[in-house]
């Protein structure tokens, strides 16, 4: 697929995927979308030795100022559930990527934004950057997981309060409330990303994949969150960076993984 709205650069393992689309904010519109189920479906599987993936957007204010407005006036109930549904099925892809995805938020990360932020494994923002769920000033509500997501990383008291206010927040008070893992200095959002992937992929991936697929269990309807542990567990058991990881410590030296 040739990207029109996405750049990706492939640095030392890491991709930097970057939304393109400065002029309207980095809105995530349907080909941004479809580009992004492509690259977390394919492209990124197929890199070799992909240690994760960081997601930015393009210019100084924003990450993504939400789902782009200009496409959806005018739905129909049915159109609007379908849309819904694939954004959030765009989303699990990133959601489910058994390397580490990191939102380097250098900006607005409002509606689609916040929702795609959320996503991603970790977050770090820049001090300038802003968080918010606004549907609701457009008489809707969020579509691509946010009333679902954001209870989960702030809590029912403040995420209700945030979804009916549409009240936006800064970068302080979302690491305040669990919503970021870190707040750095704006421009050094990417750094920080590279250095949380550079940090991950000196462990076991095997053991990095089953941490997202354990911790994403936790949430998964109808699943036993403590029972997929314990298959995940035995699944890391079964592998030769679990010999690797304990026959290092024993012997006192730096684990070598490979990955197998
Ligand atoms: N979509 C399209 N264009 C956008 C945009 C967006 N979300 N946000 C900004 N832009 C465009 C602006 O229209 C403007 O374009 P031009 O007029 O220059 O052509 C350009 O980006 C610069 O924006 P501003 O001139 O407004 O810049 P300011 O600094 O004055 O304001 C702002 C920045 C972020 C506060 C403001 O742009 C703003 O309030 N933007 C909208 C934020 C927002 O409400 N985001 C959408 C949340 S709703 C769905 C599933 C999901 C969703 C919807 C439906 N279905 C399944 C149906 C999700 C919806 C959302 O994300």
């Amino acid at each position: 697929m040739t990207y029109e709205n996405l750049n990706i650069a492939f640095n030392n393992g890491i991709a930097l995927v970057t939304i393109t689309r400065e002029k309207a904010l980095n809105a995530l519109n349907t080909q941004t979308m479809l580009e992004l189920q492509h690259f977390f479906s394919t492209d990124a599987y197929n890199h070799e030795g992909l240690k994760g993936v960081i997601l930015t957007g393009a210019g100084e204010k924003a990450f993504v100022a939400g789902a782009d407005i200009t496409e959806f006036k005018g739905l129909s109930a049915s159109e609007g559930q379908a849309l819904a549904q694939r954004g959030q099925d765009v989303f699990f892809l990133v959601e489910r990527f058994p390397k580490p995805v990191v939102a380097a938020v250098n900006g607005f990360a409002l509606g689609g934004g916040c929702e795609l932020a959320m996503a991603c494994h970790l977050r770090v923002a820049g001090e300038k950057a802003k968080f918010g769920q606004p549907e609701v000033n457009l008489g809707l509500i969020p579509g691509y997981g946010g009333t679902q997501r954001l209870i989960q990383y702030i809590g029912k008291t403040k995420a209700t309060e945030l979804l009916m206010t549409a009240d936006i927040i800064g970068a302080t008070e979302a690491h305040q409330l669990g919503l970021v893992n870190y707040v750095v200095p704006s421009g050094a959002e990417i750094e920080k990303a590279t250095e949380l992937i550079e940090k991950i992929a000196s462990k076991a991936p095997v053991a990095i994949a089953n941490i997202i697929s354990s911790v994403n269990a936790y949430f998964a309807e109808n699943v036993d969150g403590f029972a997929f542990e314990v298959d995940a567990f035995g699944a890391c058991c079964h592998t030769e960076d679990f010999q690797e990881g304990a026959t290092a410590f024993l012997e006192k030296r730096k684990a070598v993984f490979t990955g197998k």
